[in-house]
C-alpha cells in the first residue's frame, strides 16, 4: 500500500472487443479498485470477471519489465537502444543472407487493441519488401471475411443484428461466454433476454450453452453440418417466403443460388444434422411468419471444414428474406470505413494473392499469409525472423509441439508482450510492452461490429512502469532503425501517443472533437439501413459467387462413424484465449477439461474428473473429463487457450481449407479413452 491519495480514472477494458467502460481507482502506481462504469452509455456498469481482474493483470508477478536479449543461458537484460539496435542488426543480417521474405510478423488478438500501433507492423514489412504478415484472423474467421468480400465486395463489412430484430438466430456463437464474435456485445444476458422476450431467440449449437439457456428454442446439430440446415432453409424460402422485390432491386444471382440449393432436401438436412425434421420446419415457418431474420454467426461455423459455404448460406437466409441492410434484420456497420474516412470501396472479387513459397497451394488473402503455413515457412528456412505482437503462436497455431520446435529454430524471434510465457521463453528478443492501463487508446472493435457502436478516447491511467514501452513506440523505433521514416530516427521523442492516435483516427474532425470533449464513450448515431446497397457500385449484393457455387457442388455430406466423437471448440468466460488462463487475480479460474455426454463417457469407462486422452489423426491431448448432459452425444467440447492442455494439438496445419488456409478446428473426428 502507498500513502498516495487515490485517484479515479475513467477508461475501458481491452481484454475483449466488448470494450466495457471501467473506473479504475489508483493510489500511486497501484490499482486499488476496478469497477464497471455506470455512466457508460452501452455497458452501463457491466464488467465480466476478466474486466474485474484488470488490476491483477496489470500487477501480474510475471509482467515483463525490461528488454531481454538472447536465449537460454545467453539471456541478459538490455536497455532499449541496445535491444532495438541488436534486433534491427539481426533482421538486417537475415535480409542480407536470405532476402526480405525471410522476415515476418504475427499479430495476435492483444495487438488488435493496441490502437496507436495499427498499421505499424505491415509498414515495416512493406518497407523491407516482405509479404510475410500473419494475423490470428487466419486461425479465426477467414470464411466470413471471404463471404463478405464475395457478396458485398469488402472483407471487413460484416452484418450485425438490428436492435429491434424479432427473430434472432445465434449459430455457432455463445455470447454469454464470448461477448460475441463478429458482433460485440457487453451485457449479453440482457440483450439475449430482450431478443427472446420481444421476439424469438433461437440458438443452434451442438452444446446446450449458457446462451441456449436464455433462448426460445435450442437446436443441436451434428458439428460441421450447419450448411445442410442453411441450404434447406434457403431452398424452401426461395419457394415461399422470399422478398421478391428486394431480390430484384438489390441482388444478382438469385437463379444460380436457387439451382445450387435445390439438392438440399429436408431428408438430407435431418439425416446430416441430426435435428428432428419437425424442429427444422418449425424454424422455417417462424422465418416465413416473421419475414425478417438476423443470423448471428461465430467460430462454431468458421472453424468447420465447410466454413465458406456455411457462412455464405447463412447470409443467404438473410438475403432471400430481404433482411440484409434492412430494419428488423441485419445492418452493416460502417465503422471500418468511418475509421478510414471512406464511404465507398472498389468491390473485390475474392481473387487471392500468391501464398507462401513452402505452401504454394495456399492463398494470400486480405493482405495476409495463412498462419497454418507459418510453421512450414520456418521449417523450410524461408522464414528466419519473426516478430510476435500480442499473440501466442503456441496456442493459436495448429500442432504446438511442431510450432515450438520451429520457433526455437528461428534466427530471430522478437516477442512484444506484457507477460513472460512459453513464447517469450523461446525468444531471442523480449520487448516489454506497455499494458492497457499504460497507454491511451480508442476501442478498435466497438465501432466495427458492435451491437451498438460507440467509441471512446481513453487516456492512460499510469505512465508505463519499469522499462516498458508502448508497442507503437517499439515498432516506430524498430522501423526507424531499418530505414523507415528517417525523421523519427533523428528525433525519437518527437511523436507523442496523442499525435499518433490523431494521425490514425482524427480524419473526421467533428467525430474526433466529440470524442475528446468527454472521457466517456460516445455512441455513434444509428445508421440508416440501406446504405450498403446505395454505396455498392452496381447497388446489388452478389448472391451466387462462382467459387462458392463450385465449392458447394463439390461438398460431400459427412458420414457418421459410431466409434468416433467429434471435437468442438469453446470459449470460457474467465479467460481470453491464453490471457488470464493462469487464473491470476480471478476468484475462480477457467479450468481445462473436455466436456463429454455422460452416456458417451460411460461407454468408455470414464467418470467425471478422470484423466483422459483425446486423440485425433493429428495428435493427442491429455486432459480431464467433465461429464455434462448439456454436451450433445457424440461431441467433445474442448476449450482453447491452455498451453498445457492445448486443444491445438488435435488440429493440423495440413488439414486446412484450400481457399483460405484455415485449419479445421471443429467437427474433427477424435477418440477418447481413459489415460
Ligand atoms: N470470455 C472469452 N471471450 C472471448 C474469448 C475467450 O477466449 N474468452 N475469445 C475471443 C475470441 S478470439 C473469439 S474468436 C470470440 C469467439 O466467440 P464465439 O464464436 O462466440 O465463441 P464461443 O463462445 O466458443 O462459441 C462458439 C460456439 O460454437 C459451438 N460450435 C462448435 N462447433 C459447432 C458447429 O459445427 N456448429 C454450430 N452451430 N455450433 C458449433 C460451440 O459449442 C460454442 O458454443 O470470442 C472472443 N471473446
Ligand atoms: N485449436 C484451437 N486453435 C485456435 C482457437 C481455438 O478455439 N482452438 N482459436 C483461434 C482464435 S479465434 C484466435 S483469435 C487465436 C488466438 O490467438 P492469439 O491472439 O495469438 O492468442 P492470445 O492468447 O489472445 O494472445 C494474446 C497474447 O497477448 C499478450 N498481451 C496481453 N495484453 C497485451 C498488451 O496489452 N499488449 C501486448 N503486446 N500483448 C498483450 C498476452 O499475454 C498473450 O500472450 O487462436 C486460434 N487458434
Ligand atoms: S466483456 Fe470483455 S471488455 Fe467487458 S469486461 Fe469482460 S473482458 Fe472486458
Ligand atoms: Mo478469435
Amino acid at each position: 500500500m502507498t500513502d498516495d491519495l487515490p485517484t479515479r480514472h475513467r477508461t475501458f477494458c481491452r481484454l475483449c472487443n466488448a470494450a466495457c467502460g471501467a473506473i479504475v481507482t489508483a493510489a500511486g502506481d497501484r490499482v486499488i479498485d476496478v469497477r464497471g462504469d455506470r455512466d457508460h452509455p452501452v455497458s452501463r456498469g457491466y464488467l465480466c470477471p476478466k474486466g474485474r481482474a484488470l488490476g491483477a493483470h496489470h500487477h501480474h508477478p510475471d509482467r515483463l519489465d525490461e528488454p531481454l536479449i538472447g536465449r537460454g543461458e545467453q539471456r541478459a537484460s538490455a536497455g532499449w537502444d541496445e535491444a532495438l539496435d541488436h534486433l534491427a542488426g539481426a533482421i538486417e543480417t537475415v535480409v542480407a543472407e536470405t532476402g526480405p521474405s525471410a522476415v515476418g510478423m504475427y499479430k495476435g488478438t492483444a495487438h488488435y487493441v493496441e490502437s496507436a500501433a495499427v498499421g505499424a507492423g505491415p509498414a515495416i514489412l512493406a518497407h523491407l519488401g516482405s509479404r510475410q504478415w500473419y494475423t490470428s484472423l487466419t486461425v479465426d474467421c477467414p470464411a466470413v471475411c471471404l463471404v463478405a468480400e464475395l457478396v458485398v465486395g469488402h472483407p471487413w463489412l460484416l452484418p450485425v443484428p438490428d436492435l429491434d430484430t424479432r427473430l434472432t438466430v445465434l449459430v455457432g456463437t455463445n455470447p454469454m461466454a464470448s461477448h460475441g464474435h463478429t458482433m460485440n456485445i457487453p451485457r449479453p444476458k440482457e440483450w439475449l433476454r430482450r431478443w427472446a422476450t420481444d421476439g424469438e431467440l433461437w440458438v443452434i449449437d451442438p452444446r446446450r450453452t449458457e446462451s441456449a439457456d436464455v433462448a426460445t428454442v435450442h437446436l443441436a446439430p451434428r458439428p460441421g453440418s450447419d450448411y445442410l440446415l442453411m441450404g434447406y432453409l434457403v431452398r424452401e424460402l426461395l419457394r415461399h417466403g422470399a422478398d421478391r422485390s428486394y431480390l430484384e432491386r438489390h441482388t444478382t444471382g438469385v437463379d444460380a443460388l436457387a439451382a445450387a440449393v435445390e439438392p438440399f432436401t429436408l431428408e438430407r438436412c435431418t439425416r446430416g444434422t441430426g435435428i428432428p425434421g419437425e424442429r427444422v420446419v418449425e424454424l422455417l415457418t417462424k422465418i416465413r411468419a416473421t419475414g425478417r431474420v438476423s443470423m448471428v454467426t461465430g467460430t462454431g461455423l468458421n472453424f468447420s471444414d465447410k466454413a465458406n459455404v456455411t457462412l455464405w448460406l447463412t447470409w443467404m437466409v438473410c438475403a432471400v428474406t430481404g433482411s440484409l441492410d434492412r430494419p428488423g434484420g441485419m445492418w452493416f456497420n460502417p465503422g471500418y470505413l468511418n475509421q478510414t474516412h471512406r464511404q465507398t470501396w472498389e468491390p473485390r472479387d475474392g481473387t487471392p494473392g500468391p501464398g507462401p513459397a513452402s505452401r504454394p497451394e495456399l492463398p494470400e488473402r486480405f493482405g495476409e499469409m495463412p498462419c497454418a503455413a507459418a510453421v512450414d515457412e520456418i521449417e523450410s528456412g524461408n522464414l528466419r525472423a519473426l516478430v510476435v505482437l500480442g499473440g501466442n503462436p503456441l496456442i493459436a497455431w495448429p500442432q504446438p509441439q511442431r510450432v515450438a520446435r520451429a520457433l526455437a529454430k528461428l534466427d530471430v524471434l522478437a516477442v512484444v508482450d506484457v507477460i513472460d510465457n512459453d513464447v517469450t521463453a523461446l525468444a531471442t528478443h523480449v520487448l516489454p510492452a506497455a499494458g492497457q492501463l499504460e497507454r491511451a487508446d480508442i476501442p478498435t472493435g466497438s465501432e466495427l461490429y458492435a451491437l451498438r457502436s460507440f467509441s471512446q478516447y481513453s487516456e492512460r491511467v499510469f505512465a508505463p512502469g519499469a522499462d516498458r514501452r508502448p508497442t507503437w513506440w517499439i515498432l516506430r523505433e524498430l522501423g526507424a532503425r531499418l530505414g523507415l521514416d528517417p525523421a523519427a530516427r533523428r528525433d525519437p521523442g518527437a511523436a507523442s501517443e496523442a499525435a499518433v492516435l490523431d494521425a490514425l483516427y482524427g480524419s473526421d474532425a467533428d467525430r474526433w472533437r466529440a470524442l475528446h470533449a468527454t472521457t466517456n464513450a460516445v455512441v455513434t448515431p444509428e445508421r440508416p439501413h440501406g446504405w450498403i446497397h446505395a454505396a455498392l457500385p452496381d447497388q446489388r449484393l452478389r448472391l451466387a459467387p462462382a467459387m462458392l457455387i463450385d465449392e458447394l457442388a463439390r461438398t460431400r455430406d459427412p458420414e457418421s462413424r459410431p466409434a468416433e466423437l467429434l471435437l468442438t471448440n469453446r470459449r470460457q468466460l474467465r479467460k481470453n484465449n491464453s490471457t488470464l488462463a493462469d487464473g491470476h487475480g480471478l476468484a475462480r479460474s477457467a479450468q481445462p477439461g473436455s466436456v463429454l455426454h455422460p452416456d458417451d463417457a460411460a461407454q468408455r469407462g470414464i467418470a467425471d474428473g478422470d484423466p483422459i486422452v483425446v486423440s485425433s489423426a493429428h495428435g493427442e491431448l491429455r486432459t480431464v473429463a467433465r461429464l455434462d448432459g448439456r454436451a450433445v452425444r457424440g461431441t467433445v467440447s474442448t476449450p482453447h487457450g491452455f498451453v498445457e492442455a492445448n486443444a491445438a494439438a488435435l488440429v493440423s496445419g495440413d488439414a486446412v481449407d484450400p481457399a483460405t488456409g484455415m485449419p479445421t478446428m471443429t467437427g474433427v473426428p477424435v477418440t477418447v479413452a481413459p489415460a
